[in-house]
């Protein structure tokens, strides 16, 4: 569960990750560490929101990423909710930055010492008034640069919808539940939805969104499905809209895949493999269920 303090961040949470297709994404200025070494992230706004200014920057740091501190920016409101002393997200709220604007957003913490050298995923919600946009820049703590897994060029197209980059986190022993992940292009000129998803790991897959209830940021079913509009980019993604695995009959094991077959009201029904990724501290699969 995520508590959010801001506002402007709970008016803006609710509605969520509209993408725009083909635009530079959201990295850090330096994307290399080490555990035990202290870094310096630097986040570059790529643009706003589909033209819209953006308002919020909220980033949910990995666990293992500690004794941080968030640099304050003029004209923008500073929030570093966490709990027994640790931070674990830092708010920028209250500011403006035009489309075309280049800010950067920083602040400095320490990798623990006992982290893998792997990429750690810092989970970035960049919010511009009712819509928003999710991001997943990473910090390698290896001599490999950030890989780009989930950026991955293999499209599969069903119907007038594209869907690239589809993977999924390792989950650990006895993790109930597991995420998915993928980014639908709808190329076409109608509206279409995906209704359901179904895999032989989980008895039920329910597709999530992020919602604010009684000021508690919590995940939230959509039963009516995710809407696909025309000509836009919905992205899935840890820290924002998601397929929620529930009940998994066995841990997804990093290197393997996971089949789901997504439903789509117009394009029909589609199979695609979800890539397993690393165990990841983006905070999806570890604290952002309890009590869900
Ligand atoms: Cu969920």
């Amino acid at each position: 569960m995520i508590r959010i303090a801001s506002r402007a961040a709970l008016a803006a949470a609710s509605t969520f990750a509209i993408a725009s297709p083909a635009l530079a994404h959201m990295t850090f200025e330096t994307a290399q560490s080490a555990p035990g070494e202290q870094f310096r992230g630097v986040l570059v706004l790529p643009h706003g929101c589909d033209g819209a200014p953006t308002d919020t920057i909220r980033v949910t740091l990995p666990q293992g990423f500690v004794d941080v501190s968030a640099e304050a920016k003029d004209g923008w409101t500073l929030e570093t909710p966490g709990s027994d002393g640790q931070v674990s997200q830092i708010v920028w709220s209250g500011g403006s930055v035009p489309d075309d604007g280049h800010e950067t957003f920083a602040f400095t913490g320490t990798f623990a010492a006992d982290l893998p050298e792997t990429d750690m995923v810092f989970a970035v919600e960049q919010m511009c008034g009712e819509v928003s946009l999710g991001w997943e820049p990473a910090v390698s703590l290896g001599d490999e640069p950030v890989s780009h897994g989930q950026d991955g060029s293999d499209a599969i197209t069903v119907g007038d919808l594209e869907l690239t980059g589809a993977f999924t986190r390792a989950t650990l022993p006895n993790a109930p539940v597991g995420g998915g992940y993928v980014t639908i292009t709808n190329k076409g000129d109608e509206a279409d939805r995906l209704v359901s998803a179904q895999s032989s790991f989980s008895p039920d897959v329910q597709i999530h969104e992020m919602a604010v209830v009684n000021d508690v940021m919590q995940m939230q079913q959509l039963p009516e499905g995710l809407e696909i509009p025309a000509g836009e980019t919905v992205t899935l993604a840890p820290g924002g809209l998601h397929m929620m695995f529930m009940n998994i009959s066995a841990p997804f094991v990093e290197g393997e895949t996971v089949p789901v077959t997504l439903v789509f009201e117009k394009a029909g029904e589609v199979e695609i493999e979800l890539a397993v990724q690393a165990f990841g501290a983006s905070g999806m699969n570890t604290s952002g269920h309890e009590g869900h």
